[in-house]
């Protein structure tokens, strides 16, 4: 057992280095939400991205860490920032850094719910850099955890689900994604009785809300993007949940990518142990209004966030109401 296996004491890796504390980087995710919100409704959901990564990548290049991104924007050759492999930080904690700057790219330029701003902090080799694929996901909060299995059939899953909420299926509420490829699941699911959400987008949000009990759902399954899963596998390690997945390739040419990466048996199930082993802290900050975290409140000298911070170094999950002040000059007032 290296240290990093007992709860609230360090990995090896960063013992002997100063640790920056989870809250130190709510600037990042705060900065990113800040500028991608002025994008809501614009219709242009590069603007709204390029915004949230300009911002990212500025507020961790001030970090006392040295932070490897290890889920980011794409390739080197693809993304002129926050690229796979790119150095953040001016020389400190050694860390792996995964972000998804504006997880709702489409969710901004309509103006629509839901879209965050988020980041994962791990221990060095500490969360996995999947090739960005599809990835059959199935997650649930900590009620339900360790009881689910993503090779089950959906019914005996729901069944599940309700049984470990205490509640009858119709009265729980799945969230899928809003896509063609999930016409069966969605079938399967109503004629099972559940109640289902559909959404555009924003996976990671979707599970985050499965994972917290009072948002008002249970369950998150369906096809979506597989570094989606690897943030949100950290995630729910804070909050206690379960994520499974399998990777999903398309064809040929993503199967060989998957098996130059060790994970070419697809039927595998991938569990937090493997996306993310050792995570620190995740981040997000509310760019749109969603279940978990409002999103960004514009007013004429500043504007107010809402973020979580979930740390498992304190182990601690904190909700942070931020006002920040845009001019010198002090605010005519501080509403509550
Ligand atoms: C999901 C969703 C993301 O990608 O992971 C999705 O949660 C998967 O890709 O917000 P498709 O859009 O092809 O279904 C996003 O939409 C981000 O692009």
């Amino acid at each position: 057992m290296t240290s990093g296996d007992v709860p609230g004491t360090l990995p090896e890796s960063l013992l002997g280095h100063l640790l920056v504390p989870a809250t130190e980087f709510l600037g990042v995710t705060e900065q990113a939400a800040l500028a991608s919100a002025r994008w809501v409704g614009q219709g242009d959901r590069h603007g709204a991205d390029g915004a949230a990564v300009d911002a990212m990548r500025r507020e961790f290049g001030a970090m006392p860490i040295t932070g490897e991104v290890v889920i980011g924007e794409g390739e080197k050759d693809e993304a002129p920032e926050l690229y796979v492999g790119e150095v953040l930080g001016t020389g400190g904690m050694p860390c792996d850094i995964a972000v998804d700057p504006l997880e709702g790219t489409d969710l901004v330029a309509r103006g629509d719910g839901g879209a965050i701003a988020v980041c994962v902090i791990g221990a060095p080799g500490g969360v996995m850099a999947a090739p960005d694929m599809y990835m059959q996901k199935l997650c649930v909060g900590a009620t339900a955890r360790g009881h689910v299995d993503i090779d089950a059939t959906i019914s005996d899953t729901l069944d599940t689900v309700a049984r470990c909420y205490d509640r009858r299926v119709k009265d729980l509420s799945v969230l899928v994604l809003d896509r063609p490829r999930h016409e069966d699941l969605i079938e399967e699911i109503r004629s099972h009785g559940a109640r289902i959400k559909l959404i555009p987008d924003g996976d990671i949000t979707a599970s985050m809300s499965a994972a917290v009990r009072g948002t008002g759902d249970h369950l998150y399954m369906g096809i979506g993007g597989s570094t989606e899963g690897v943030i949100t596998a950290a995630a729910l390690e804070c909050l206690g949940g379960e994520i499974q997945a399998k990777m999903w390739p398309k064809n040929d040419a993503q199967r060989e990518r998957l098996k130059a990466f060790g994970l070419g048996d697809t039927d595998r199930v991938l569990t937090a142990r493997d996306l993310a082993p050792q995570p620190l802290y995740v981040l997000a900050t509310g760019v749109t209004d969603g279940n978990l975290l409002k999103g960004v409140r514009y007013f004429s000298d500043g504007a107010r966030t809402h973020s979580i911070v979930m740390d498992l170094c304190t182990r601690t999950v904190r909700f942070v109401d931020t006002i920040h002040m845009f001019s010198r000059t002090p605010l005519r007032e501080i509403r509550l």
